[in-house]
């Protein structure tokens, strides 16, 4: 009886962290907070680090080129949406950009509103096998 009411309290208090952590994660994703997107280039590859995306919020997606070759991130995602790249201290602000290209050892930042739900296919258009797609799930907002 004793032991399992041990293992109540534990389970009890593991959910309690549980909730906790979502919390916060709620309370940092306010109205006006960005979701945030890490895609690195690395022997020829793009790596992907994606949280769920909502739908209408800011964007950012980070690129990283660790590679000592140019690439590009380029994507039908940003079709008809303003965009602002960052990219070697500059800002530029567009509608319906390509993609971005980055020479070796290169970052670029890129800024727009996700509203259109799916998958969202980027690719680099120097080297054609480099593909990586973007899932864009329809999470309500809470
Ligand atoms: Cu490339």
């Amino acid at each position: 009886m004793g032991a399992m009411w041990g293992r109540t309290v534990r389970s009890a208090q593991r959910i309690l962290l549980a909730a906790g952590f979502v919390l916060a994660l709620c309370s940092q994703g306010g109205a006006q907070a960005e979701q945030r997107i890490e895609v690195s280039i690395k022997n020829f590859a793009f790596v992907t680090k994606q949280v769920p995306l909502r739908l209408g919020v800011p964007t950012v997606i980070a690129i990283t080129n660790e590679d000592e070759e140019r690439h590009d991130f380029g994507s039908s995602m940003f079709d008809g949406i303003p965009t602002r790249v960052t990219s070697g201290g500059v800002v530029s602000y567009g509608k319906g950009i390509s993609g971005v290209f980055l020479d070796a050892k290169k970052e670029a930042v890129i800024r727009f509103n996700m509203e259109r739900p799916g998958r969202h296919e980027f690719r680099c258009s120097i080297h054609q096998h480099m593909k990586g797609e973007l899932l864009l799930l329809n999470v309500e907002a809470v």
